[in-house]
């Protein structure tokens, strides 16, 4: 009876005729056979193995499983073995672990065979940018989950609980296994009590899925929160403080993973307000996370108002350093040496700090990318920093290993994803927008997965269903050119929004739109884009070679001369590193003006190609879930236009160029654009 009703549901479903909102996520498996499952630990992790294979079995009919808790040398930390007829793994979430894997390659039509499946990195986790206030920081996907001005003194509702524990099983089913509850702008009043009793009741709903809860702490909460003196590292009452605090912290969460902090960087305080550097106030935290088992992820995005490259900073400050921090200490590095735009070098610090742990930070929601309202997936984009080649340790020393252990010693491996979580019913506010929570949380795990293999799996659980992994038709009409326009979709908006090499045009505080005009007199200079794109009667792009600021210096041979070189330099990169005149010669024998002009009509092209695909696969998709995807692409084509003409039209006062003949003209006028500019032109 009970397959008749889910097959019955599945149809409408598919038909559309049943209200489909994205809460599910990835996580639609229906059990379409019946599975025995053994297993002798009594762990509530495992339990949670055994239910998630009972409910989601869709291999034989009638087969038995065995659960296994056996330490294997092979099986590395929360790695796992599959089999036939068995998952064995060192700990109990490595079982569980082991049960996703298994579920999703029946569902994904994934060969399942014996195999050990360790993590690339040992600590995972997601960075939730959320205030005490509810609201999030560059989150555009409704109210924080966790947190909410009434709500934070309260003990928690089973719907929040409810709500907690889907969040923490999608975690659980990707791998990720620590989750940051706040802001890295953190407020002193996190530490305080009453919130403490809350991260302890969050940590207790996310623990049973393997994930550890850490926070963002201000580094001056010493003073502001336990009104001492100040918050000198070096100061023992200072020390004393944190000592007890930890203490305090662990006492309600036992598990508890430590600390994320945000130092010395757009104003926040830091070490440096006393005359002390980033080891100091990094190592101060460390010892008192010490013997609970804590570690400290210390990040590098600093840059002061006073240096000519704010690219070049993060790595002035951080590398003399090198050496200086507690093996508990991670130095988490942006993936690019400027912030999370669409395109930029990979962090000339990754392979540099030969004897600290570094960690990538990526960010999943979309800040610089479109927000909520952009289809962009992104797994191209980190696939991109985690395989380039620093040449640190000879050809070869790619991100990834100068990150994952396998080339400098490190105690801990970790990498961060910025979250795209909110209360929204589907969580990300884009249905496509769960995709890069999805291949964070893969890359992750497995950083030599490619975007294509994600995107695929991806594709086939969140649309797919048992039968349609059978079906010509959708493998063909559905799944193949959805995938394409994913795995286009990272390069579309660069052409659109920062082609060639350009960064941080964006207009300001909201990041959506374009903004190469804004300059406001006072704002110091580098939050301002003509700082970024230098554009005057003599040619645009910011001059980082020898002749300039030298941040090519910061790479290592042969990239540096390389990169050096425009001819040598990739052009991908080539504004990011030259200046040159509008009339330079590019590879494809046009000048760099009509190239320019070249990638923003084809950005704007390829969102066109993008609608056109979505059109055609809507009797593969649910009404609702289709729909909210078709407006969504139609905004991003309205805003990529405006980018078109915002920076055409902007750039052409200093290049004195027509736009060549055979591209159509903005529809725009520049005066409309930047009177405009502070709305997001996404209606
Ligand atoms: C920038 C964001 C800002 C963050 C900052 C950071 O605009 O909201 O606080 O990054 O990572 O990109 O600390």
């Amino acid at each position: 009876m009970r397959r008749i009703f889910l097959s019955f549901v599945l149809l409408l479903v598919n038909l559309g005729l049943f209200a489909e909102n994205g809460h599910q996520l990835w996580l639609r498996n229906v059990a379409n056979g019946k599975v025995t499952v053994v297993c002798s630990d009594k762990s509530v992790t495992t339990a949670i193995a055994v239910q998630e294979l009972k409910d989601g079995w869709q291999g034989r009919d009638g087969a038995t499983i065995t659960l296994k808790i056996k330490k294997d040398k092979a099986i590395k930390n929360d790695g796992f073995k599959i089999g036939t007829s068995e998952i064995q793994a060192n700990t109990a979430v490595g079982v569980l672990y082991g049960a996703y894997e298994l579920l999703r390659r029946q569902q994904t039509g994934e060969p399942i065979e014996e195999k050990i499946f360790n993590p690339s990195y040992q600590v995972r986790t997601l960075n939730h940018w959320d205030n005490l206030d509810g609201t999030i920081e560059r989150g555009y996907a409704g109210r924080s989950i966790f947190w909410g001005e009434e709500k934070n003194l309260l003990p928690p509702t089973e719907q929040e609980k409810q709500l907690w524990k889907e969040y923490a099983r999608a975690n659980a089913s990707i791998g990720i296994n620590g989750a940051v509850l706040n802001n890295v702008n953190a407020s002193p009043d996190m530490l305080m009590p009453e919130i403490l009793q809350r991260v302890k009741e969050i940590a207790d709903v996310l623990r049973p899925y393997g994930i550890k809860t850490y926070l963002s702490v201000k580094f001056s909460s010493p003073s502001q929160a336990g009104g001492l003196e100040n918050s000198d590292p070096l100061n023992p009452v200072v020390r004393k403080w944190w000592n007890a605090k930890v203490k305090e912290i662990y006492q309600l969460v036992p598990d508890f993973g430590g600390f994320l902090v945000k130092a010395n960087s757009e104003g926040q305080p830091g070490p440096q307000d006393y005359g002390r550097n980033h080891a100091d106030g990094a190592n101060m935290l460390a010892d008192a996370l010490k013997p609970f088992g804590g570690i400290v992820m210390w990040r590098a995005f600093v840059y002061a108002s006073n240096d000519k490259d704010r690219a070049k900073q993060a790595y002035n400050e951080f590398k003399p350093l090198d050496g200086r921090f507690r093996d508990n200490v991670i130095v988490q590095v942006k993936n690019g040496p400027i912030d999370f735009q669409p395109r930029e070098p990979f962090s000339p610090l990754f392979g540099a700090m030969k004897k600290t742990s570094v960690m990538p930070e990526v960010q999943i929601t979309q800040e610089y990318l479109g927000h909520s309202i952009h289809l962009v997936y992104l797994a191209p984009m980190w696939e991109e920093m985690l395989k380039a080649d620093t040449y640190q340790q000879g050809e070869g020393s790619t991100v990834a290993k100068c990150t994952d252990g396998s080339i400098y010693p490190q105690t801990y491996t970790a990498v961060a994803g910025v979250a795209n979580v909110g209360l929204d019913t589907n969580w990300c506010g884009h249905e496509f927008a769960q995709s890069n929570w999805y291949a964070f949380g893969r890359q992750a795990w497995d950083h030599q997965l490619t975007s294509e293999q994600i995107a695929d799996e991806w594709i086939k659980l969140t649309f797919g269903n048992a039968a349609s992994l059978q079906d010509a038709d959708w493998k063909n009409n559905f799944l193949a050119p959805v995938k394409q326009m994913m795995l286009d979709s990272r390069e579309a908006a660069v052409n659109y929004m920062m082609p060639l090499g350009f960064h941080h045009i964006f207009a300001a505080e909201h990041h959506y739109g374009p903004g190469p005009w804004w300059a406001p007199e006072g704002v110091r200079s580098d939050w301002t884009p003509p700082y970024y794109h230098q554009a005057s009667a003599d040619g645009v792009g910011f001059n980082r070679t020898r002749t300039g600021s030298d941040a090519v210096k910061q790479y290592h041979e042969p990239l540096a001369s390389q990169l050096n070189d425009p001819k040598t330099c990739p052009e991908n990169l080539l504004l990011w590193f030259h200046h040159l005149p509008w009339d330079y010669k590019m590879k494809s024998g046009r000048t760099l003006w009509d190239e320019i002009c070249v990638h923003y009509a084809r950005g704007l092209e390829q969102v066109g190609e993008f609608q056109k695909v979505w059109d055609k696969v809507e009797k593969y998709v649910d009404a609702e879930r289709f729909a909210g995807v078709q407006s969504k692409l139609r905004a991003q084509r309205r805003n990529a236009q405006v980018w078109n003409d915002g920076c055409l039209l902007y750039f052409q006062q200093f290049s004195k160029r027509a736009i060549p003949y055979n591209l159509d003209r903005p529809q725009h006028d520049l005066d409309e654009l930047i009177q405009n500019d502070m709305k997001r032109f996404d209606e």
